[in-house]
């Protein structure tokens, strides 16, 4: 899933991607690159952000939504906001990643009646102050239990599994520590949505380990999206598409490799 941020304030592109025409240029360049799944947000989540007004998330993400779902690539809209959902699954997007869970009072509702998918995040606190004192018994265990109570809503608002993809939500809520048990740990989310994604690239916690700054934290996301896939999951939200598919496709090949020797 490669990353559109249409907002001025993102953490790691943010102003890259505000007109029209440069939301449609890096949505052809990540398409070229290999992008199975575009992922279009026009509020930033970094932590410390402040919410946007509908009215604006709405001018800086429609009009691009209503001209890339027509394509070849399927487009998922991140927003919290239930009224955009409505407008976003009209404009024909695949799919919906809500950070918040869906949690919005009518926001299972804006999608149960049609045949998109919605991606359930976990988040401890809201994105302006989930990063002040983040606490938890057992991470795993109590972003499991949260995931699994969320698609339960979600299937009694009539979405059925197969249609649900759950996420960790690194970064959301959580210390470095936090983070890396959940990434080793991934495997224990199995089987709680009809698929799993995870969403590392450029975050905090590769800072923390490397020293660098988003914009050159290219190497640590392509080892954690690697990670991550390992782990079980299914879909990576990555702004580096081509260098993931690299690594993914390396991967892969030893996989088959290793599968077709003990076949033989
Ligand atoms: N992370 C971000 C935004 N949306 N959605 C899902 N499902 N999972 C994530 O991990 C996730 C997400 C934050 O990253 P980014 O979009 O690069 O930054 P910002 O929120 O500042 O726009």
């Amino acid at each position: 899933m490669g990353v559109i941020n249409a907002t001025p304030d993102s953490f790691s592109d943010g102003g890259e991607f505000i007109e029209l025409n440069q939301i449609l240029t890096r949505a052809d360049r990540l398409i070229a690159e290999g992008a199975d799944l575009l992922d279009i947000g026009g509020e930033s989540t970094r932590p410390g952000a402040a919410p946007v007004p509908l009215e604006e998330e709405r001018r800086r993400v429609l009009p691009a939504l209503e001209k890339l779902a027509s394509g070849g690539v399927p487009v998922s809209i991140d927003t919290q906001k239930p009224e955009l959902m409505r407008e976003a699954v009209a404009a024909g997007v695949s799919m919906v990643n809500d950070v918040n869970g869906f949690r919005a009072p009518g926001a299972l509702e804006a999608v149960a009646g049609s045949d998109a998918a919605i991606c359930i995040m976990h988040m401890q606190g809201e994105p302006r102050n989930m990063q002040a004192n983040p606490g938890y018994g057992n991470v795993t265990a109590e972003v499991r239990q949260y995931l699994s109570q969320r698609v339960h809503v979600a299937e009694a608002a009539g979405i059925s599994r197969e249609r649900i993809v759950i996420d960790p939500g690194f970064g959301f809520g959580k210390t470095l520590a936090h983070n890396l048990t959940l990434l080793k740990t991934l495997k224990e989310l199995d089987g709680v949505g009809g698929a799993l994604l995870a969403g590392l690239s450029r975050k905090t916690m590769l800072g923390a380990i490397t020293g660098r700054e988003p914009a050159s934290r290219v190497h640590a996301s392509v080892a954690a999206a690697l990670l991550a896939v390992q782990h079980g999951a299914n879909i990576v939200r990555v702004h580096d598409v081509g260098a993931t598919r690299d690594a993914l496709a390396v991967w892969q090949a030893v996989m088959h490799d290793s599968v077709a020797r003990l076949e033989h």
